[in-house]
């Protein structure tokens, strides 16, 4: 018997490797390669985590800073320790980290695993800095209330009582999309915010609530905090004969309470949220859009920064919509995330206008300054003057906060056409549809047009989505043929090859 090892059994075992490692990179999740790395390492025994470079002043943020200076002796401090690694080993890193935080008397409140990688709770001022040596902490943030929802705040007056809703109905289109059989049917609608009255009899559909899902993230908090999260969602699903929503039909709300009464948010609330819509989105089959109208102004702030690296990894899975600010007129006023992107990816960024499709003059303008893409807003569409559901009736309100559910709404009207459009075919959609015929720092591509919007969703080219199986099989296949290859001398003498 021959012993030679033939050359077409060396290409079978490369085979076998190629096709294995491919198997476990697909199989893990992200399919990250730093992770393959790190488990590599862990596995040899070497480091596990990757450990910061930087010194403990470059990790305290300056927001974090200023809260530290004003600190009496012995205050606790809210804070959000971010790791070093990866979210895929957020788990793993934060196990190992919290038994040393309590040299520092750190007393954690809230962890987020899938959006990030962080711990939030209280620490006193006069230990933040000696934690910060540890070295599986890359920044600390300071956790105050520095998020705020996009309503024009503070009031401005000029209320004026008009059935707007149906107007801006007609002026995105909506209304034409429905008659092409497109309400929303069959999607779910993520609304990160102060809460949805769970009972308006707006919000109600065959004598059950839309909101099919509630978790609070505001201490002590349920159903609602402050008016603003039910004026959203009437606006994306008001079931009201005069005030009906740009998507009536939808599955119903995942209400996700992240706002206080005053409209303002921690960083790890929002963190919490969109940890919870990652985790929902990832884990419950269904079709699903997030409308977020809130941001903030601290665009240079390190909060800020983890807050856009949050929502991109949501905006890899699902359609993600924000409010481009209330900040406006001057140029480059966008808040944060509402200007984040990420390898090519980007949220869908939206500006204000009024009845007659000018913009409205507190619509954040463009260009932004973080990230690469810097063309912000991306469309408009009606915030002035908008009559939507408030938990005590209906009420007008004015913000980029009302124009962002209606880009949302028309995403759900698109999605019950097409269910697998990404965050990137949608935004290519709306700014192809919209009615702006070209781009500029106030409305982005213009308004945004419901019926053209979903009779372009059919074009499922844009960015076809091969699910993660099919390359799971194509790898086992090239194992296949490896171990075929390997055994072909076998195979030759049984008389088989
Ligand atoms: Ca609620
Ligand atoms: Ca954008
Ligand atoms: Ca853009």
């Amino acid at each position: 018997m021959r012993m030679r090892i033939q050359t077409v059994q060396i290409i079978g075992l490369l085979l076998i490797a190629t096709g294995f490692i491919a198997f476990i990179y697909l199989s893990l999740p992200q399919g990250n390669i730093e992770v393959i790395g790190y488990n590599l390492q862990q596995a040899f025994g070497l480091q596990t985590f990757p450990l910061s470079s930087a010194t403990p002043e470059q990790k305290i943020s300056p927001l974090l800073q200023q809260a530290i200076s004003r600190a009496l002796p012995g205050e606790r401090i809210p804070v959000v320790i971010v790791l070093t690694a990866p979210k895929q080993m957020a788990v793993a890193q934060q196990q190992a980290l919290l038994p040393r935080l309590q040299a520092y008397q750190f007393q954690l409140v809230s962890q987020t695993i899938y959006v990030a990688n962080t711990m939030a709770g209280y620490v006193p001022a006069d230990k933040v800095e000696d934690m910060a040596s540890e070295e599986y902490i890359e920044k600390i943030l300071y956790d105050g209330k520095i998020f705020r929802v996009s309503w024009d705040w503070p009031w401005s007056g000029n209320k004026v009582r008009v059935s707007n809703l149906q107007q801006s109905i007609q002026q995105i289109g909506a209304d034409k999309a429905w008659q092409l059989g497109y309400t929303g049917q069959g999607v779910k609608v993520i609304i990160i915010d102060s809460g949805i009255a769970n009972n308006h009899p707006a919000l109600q559909r065959n004598g059950k609530s839309l909101v099919i899902y509630e978790e609070s993230f505001v201490p002590g908090a349920s159903d609602y905090t402050h008016w603003h999260g039910t004026h959203v969602a009437g606006i994306i699903a008001s079931q009201d004969a005069t005030y009906k929503g740009v998507a009536p039909g939808i599955e119903g709300f995942i209400d996700l309470i992240a706002f206080d009464s005053d409209g303002s948010a921690s960083p790890s609330w929002l963190l919490k949220a969109l940890d919870e819509a990652y985790r929902i989105v990832t884990s419950q089959p269904g079709t699903y859009v997030s409308s977020n109208s809130w941001g903030t102004d601290f665009v240079d702030a390190p909060e800020a920064e983890e807050m856009r690296m949050a929502a991109m990894n949501l905006a890899d899975k699902i359609p993600v919509v924000f409010a481009a600010g209330n900040t406006g007129p001057g140029t480059s006023t966008i808040w944060a995330p509402g200007d984040a992107d990420r390898n090519g990816n980007e949220v869908i960024t939206v500006a204000a206008v009024d009845t007659s499709g000018n913009i409205a003059t507190f619509s954040s303008r463009g260009p932004d300054t973080a990230g690469e893409e810097h063309n912000e807003p991306d469309v408009a569409a009606p915030g002035v003057n908008i009559m939507s559901t408030v938990p005590t009736g209906f009420e007008a309100a004015s913000g980029t906060s009302m124009a962002t559910p209606h880009v949302a709404g028309v995403i759900a009207l698109m999605l019950s056409k097409n269910p697998s459009l990404s965050n990137r075919d949608c935004l290519r959609v709306l700014e192809q549809t919209a009615s702006g015929g070209g781009f500029n720092y106030a409305t982005g591509y213009g308004i945004v047009q419901a019926d053209e919007a979903v009779q372009a969703a059919s074009q499922t080219f844009i960015t076809p989505t091969v699910p993660e199986w099919v390359y799971q099989a194509i790898s086992i296949a090239i194992i296949l043929v490896g171990i075929v290859l390997v055994l072909k001398p076998k195979l030759e003498v049984m008389g088989i090859w």
